[in-house]
């Protein structure tokens, strides 16, 4: 049997594992560990950020594009802490992000004495956000921690995990046996009399939709399947931006999804929670048959008429072979699908032109296997409906959390788990500075982002916010900002300034083609707002 520390058993079962890339950021609880990755340079590359935060949406941004568990190495207390909103956006995204947190030293282990980043309850604490959280006691309980850490990474409803040891484990030597990869659980077996129910809904509909979630981003084959046998739509929440491509003639955004709502009579929901229909648009009288991984996500809000616990694309399979018998003679929605899309494609354009015309300047300069991450802003909101995805894993967002300031550091990791592909980060001036130090990390690991930072020299959405709503009383909400062009100057990357959509597309072209870091600042008077576009009632 082997001797390794705990570090080394970390190490040796992250290889295990597949796993190639880590983000982290050291510190004195972590030598040990990080004294372990010095040994296996050759397998596992460490990128280091300059905030934990950054750490985690890395591992987040990785976990998105590449759909391999990301991972992150953090100090405990504050470093944990520090890297939590992250985590919190991976939690609300369904993203397998691994967390390898350290702990005080043993002697100082749950006695809440004032240790050096100590917190009180850690791994309690961080639960909350997590699948699992686990102290690992000993160095020879590293192999099946980790892999049952993987385990649940890549089975059922994908979380975050974490991990969490003290400093002593990590450099302690024990014998110990070595675990191969984790295999993930076999996903349940689809219930037959439930796929039949569901079918005669569906199959008996006049006007049967389906709405898909995150959840549904590897089921993409089977929903256009089933979308052509039935004639029906598919709703793309964000979260399923380019799980169908919208090549394809029947899918529609949330906001095309919210104007064909009235007419449906039964709709399949895939891997979302829904909430948007359920508590936002309303299903009265409407048959609701929901596909999901999760038992818990049923009857949160309303019991479905169906409820289906498998798998998106073992249950949509079945769904295609099963509503044959059940299906009416349909005619082909396909143009009428058509006109919804043309109908929101000129509202946007005329509630939110200026921001069609940006829309329209990235999706042309992106290739279509590029990644767009869009951070919570004016621009993000008109691509959520308006930029058409035709590729899983290309279309990164924040899910529920809506964490303003994710997006840099998320496409530094989208672009280190998408190699060779083109990644745009979409920015507020607010949303920006978040994670901006990051531009460091771009440049020392050679990251070719191209970040657009939107300056409206305010945090817009508040803004717009007190100027319609509170009678223009307008509070904490302008921002003076640094010269985003000798910044990016100031890092040693390419900056560039644009005031229009033509001139945006002359910048990207030459950004895009440089193949390193680049930054573009794009000052904007205030930015129409059309947030509200999709919400609403529709009966
Ligand atoms: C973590 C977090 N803090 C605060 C908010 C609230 N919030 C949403 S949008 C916004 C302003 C964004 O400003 P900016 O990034 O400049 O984008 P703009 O709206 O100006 O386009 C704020 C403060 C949030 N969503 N998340
Ligand atoms: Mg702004």
């Amino acid at each position: 049997m082997p001797q390794l520390t705990g570090g080394e058993a970390v190490v040796a079962s992250l290889i295990a594992n597949g796993v190639d890339t880590v983000f982290g950021l050291p510190g004195v609880q972590m030598d040990n560990l990080f004294d372990a990755f010095y040994g296996a340079q050759d397998k596992v590359r460490v990128i280091h950020t300059r905030h934990e935060q950054s750490t985690a949406y890395m591992a987040f941004g990785y976990a998105q594009t590449s759909g391999k568990v990301g991972v992150c190495v953090v100090v405990p207390g504050p470093g944990l802490l520090n890297a939590a909103g992250a985590l919190s956006t991976a939690w609300a995204c369904n993203a397998p992000v691994l967390v390898i947190a350290g702990q005080v030293w043993e002697h100082q282990y749950d006695k809440n004495i004032g240790a050096l980043h100590e917190i009180p309850n850690q791994r309690e604490m961080i639960a909350h956000i997590m699948k699992s959280a686990t102290f690992i006691q000993r160095p020879e309980d590293v192999p099946s921690a980790v892999q049952e850490a993987f385990r649940q990474l890549r089975g059922g409803r994908v979380r975050p995990v974490e991990i969490e040891m003290t400093p002593d484990m990590m450099g302690r030597a024990a014998e110990m046996t070595l675990l191969g990869a984790a295999e993930p659980d076999a996903s349940p077996a689809v219930d037959p009399d439930a796929l039949d129910r569901a079918a005669r809904i569906l199959g008996q509909a006049e006007y049967p939709v389906i709405m898909a979630g995150g959840g549904a981003m590897d089921a993409g084959e089977p929903l256009l399947a089933l979308a052509e046998t039935l004639q029906a739509p598919i709703i793309l929440t964000p979260s399923a931006k380019g799980a169908v491509s919208d090549r394809e003639p029947y899918t529609l955004s949330l906001l095309g999804g919210h104007k064909i709502w009235s007419k449906a009579d039964a709709v399949l929901a895939v891997g979302t929670r829904f909430d948007r229909a359920l508590l936002d648009w309303g299903v009265e009288g409407m048959k609701v048959v929901r596909i999901d991984i999760d038992p818990e996500e049923f009857g949160k809000v309303q019991q479905p008429d169906v409820a289906i616990l498998a798998a998106a694309n073992d249950a949509v399979a079945a769904l295609v072979d099963a509503v044959g018998k059940h299906n009416r003679a349909r005619e082909s929605r396909v143009e009428e699908i058509a006109g919804v899309r043309e109908a929101v494609s000129d509202e946007l354009f005329e509630k939110g032109q200026v921001l069609a015309e940006i829309g329209t300047v990235l999706r042309q300069e992106l290739p279509d296997d590029g990644v767009l991450v869009g951070d919570i802003t004016q621009v993000s909101v008109y691509t959520d409906m308006g930029f058409p995805t035709y590729y899983p894993r290309t279309y990164v967002g924040a899910g529920f959390q809506g964490t303003l300031g994710y997006g840099y550091a998320t496409s530094l990791g989208a672009q280190v788990g998408a190699p060779g592909r083109k990644v745009i980060s979409v920015n507020g001036d607010g949303g920006f500075l978040y994670t901006q130090p990051e531009m460091a990390t771009a440049k020392q690991h050679n990251i070719p982002v191209v970040a657009i930072v939107f300056n409206d020299g305010a945090f817009g959405n508040v803004k717009g916010i007190q100027r319609t709503r509170y009678g223009g009383r307008e509070i904490a909400s302008t921002l003076e900002n640094p010269d985003f062009v000798k910044l990016a100057d100031a890092f040693g990357m390419a900056g560039y300034r644009a005031e229009t959509p033509e001139q945006l597309r002359t910048v990207l072209k030459e950004a895009l083609d440089l193949n390193a870091p680049a930054l573009i600042d794009y000052p904007t008077p205030p930015m129409p707002m059309i947030r509200m576009l999709s919400r609403g009632k529709v009966r």
